[in-house]
């Protein structure tokens, strides 16, 4: 094991130190989310939409041991190259590839460790990881749900992967007070999709109340975390009713062939991906960039509150 575990970049270091508005981006996206060259110019755009709007991105994941916050171009084309062993890694999984000295991707929950650990508090991705349909049989529900219950970050999305059973991560996020929070809209999106039947009870309609919002958590010390639901855009989207079926399928092939822990995740959006003809991997990017972009103006507008905060109550 390295004596040194943790790299921030020079960019990254410099932006906190001036309180600059910063997005964590996480990395399993890349390894094991979508396919191999594409995802490299996906990862490179969503840093380039964060910077357009404002802040400066954060690039997550671990170089032969090493946590990288800020990750290089040609750390991110390493981490994307299949050919090379990549880990994938919640939190709980972070300390064995430290430790012994492993490249790997980091997921929502280990992504948001790691930057809560360097004090940001937005963070964009896809979308977070839950309760998985079958899980009566399986049990397979995503470390991201726990990590979200005690991580007070504020995670853009565009709400939770349509491959998992979606009612029982709703649930399942708020037994965890975690506040799942609709950004103009009043339903819980479903990833490829903008609509689905489940409902939200809390939204709000600008960056500037996101960040409110967070800078209340904050400031109150509640653990947990901010889900800020970002419904992909119109011209990408997939309905919900003609993924239904798809997922099914792919969910029960996937039980079939004994894809179990964390390939089940990687192997759906690949089938789904497979059985679209590509359409649901072009609304996976699309909507990657969306909540770089949300993510991004909600940073700036955080970091101007807490500016004015500082000022008069000293947070
Ligand atoms: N968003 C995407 N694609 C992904 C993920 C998010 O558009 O692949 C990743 C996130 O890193 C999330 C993980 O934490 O999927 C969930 O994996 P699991 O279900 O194995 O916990
Ligand atoms: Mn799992």
């Amino acid at each position: 094991m390295k004596d040194i575990i943790y790299k921030v970049s020079e960019e990254v270091e410099r932006a906190l130190l001036d309180e600059k508005p910063v997005v964590a981006l996480e990395s399993t996206v890349i390894s094991h989310g979508l396919p191999y060259p594409g995802n490299i110019q996906t990862a490179l755009k969503m840093e380039e939409v964060v910077r357009k709007e404002g802040s400066i991105p954060a690039t997550i994941g671990v170089l032969n041991g090493v946590v990288t916050v800020g990750l290089s171009q040609k750390e991110i084309e390493y981490l994307a190259d299949t050919n090379h062993t990549i880990l994938k890694v919640g939190v709980g999984e972070l300390d064995y590839a430290i430790g012994m000295e492993y490249s790997a991707a980091t997921t929502v929950s280990a992504t948001s460790w790691i930057a809560n650990f360097f004090k940001i508090p937005i963070f964009a991705t896809g979308g977070i990881g839950g309760v998985h349909r079958g899980v009566e049989k399986t049990w397979d529900v995503s470390q991201d749900m726990h990590s979200l219950g005690r991580i007070p970050m504020m995670v853009v999305c565009a709400g939770a992967k349509s491959i998992l059973d979606l009612p029982k991560t709703l649930e399942l996020l708020e037994s965890y007070g975690v506040l799942t929070l609709g950004y103009q809209t009043d339903c819980f999106p479903a990833f490829y999709s903008r609509e689905s039947p489940m409902k939200l009870a809390h939204t709000v309609q600008t960056p500037l109340d996101a960040a409110y919002v967070l800078m209340s958590r904050l400031k109150t010390g509640i653990p947990g975390g901010i889900v800020l639901c970002n419904p992909i855009p119109k011209e990408e989207a997939v309905p919900y009713e003609e993924l239904e079926s798809i997922i099914n399928e792919a969910v029960i092939e996937a039980d079939r062939n004994h894809i179990e822990k964390k390939a089940v995740t990687p192997f759906l959006l690949s089938r789904l991906s497979q059985k679209t003809g590509g359409r649901s991997l072009k609304a996976n990017k699309a909507l990657l960039f969306h909540n770089a972009s949300l993510a991004s103006k909600v940073a700036v507008e955080f970091g101007a509150l807490r500016r004015r905060s500082k000022k008069t109550i000293g947070f």
